[in-house]
């Protein structure tokens, strides 16, 4: 069975403990299961991911792009957290490998501070899912198994 990539950036393990004004109170462990009821429906598994660690990030994604390649994984769900305001590396190492990926934000960043309207992942994503709070998670993996993921 082939699987969907499900990463998430830093902080994201605070998820349904703190500011939920702003991300709400879903846990990431709810996150997960929400991930693999709707990617279970699609005939996916989930591999689900969260590290503070920008090189760790860096290094899952090395090993994304050849997994895609071999039919295993159909590409990544990918929450970068603020390394999609900051990360030059993140993008290269998404683009150095063609890893499909779709940029997924709980909260709209567009309405919030100025510094969280840019991303270096945007221009390397396949798509882009913002401001859905956590049901972006489920948009985001029913979306990436409709684009086939084989272009990109
Ligand atoms: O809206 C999103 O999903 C973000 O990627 C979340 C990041 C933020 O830096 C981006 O601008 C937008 C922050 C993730 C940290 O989440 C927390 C959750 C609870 C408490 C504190 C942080």
């Amino acid at each position: 069975m082939a699987s969907v990539l499900v990463l998430n950036g830093p902080n994201l393990n605070l998820l349904g403990t703190r500011k939920p004004e702003v991300y709400g109170r879903t846990t990431l462990a709810d996150v997960e299961e929400l991930c693999r009821q709707t990617a279970g429906k699609l005939g996916l598994d989930v591999d689900f991911r969260q590290s503070n660690h920008e090189g760790q990030l860096i290094d899952w994604i090395h090993e994304a792009g050849p997994a895609v390649r071999a039919g295993e994984l159909i590409g990544a769900v990918y929450n970068p957290g603020a390394h999609t305001h900051t990360s030059v590396a993140i993008r290269d190492a998404i683009e150095g490998v063609s890893l499909p990926v779709i940029e997924c934000h709980i909260s709209n960043v567009h309405a919030r501070e100025e510094f969280r309207h840019h991303s270096f992942i945007s221009p390397v994503a396949r798509g882009i899912i913002v401001g859905f709070g956590v049901l972006g998670y489920a948009l985001a993996i029913e979306g990436l198994h409709r684009l086939g993921a084989d272009n990109g």
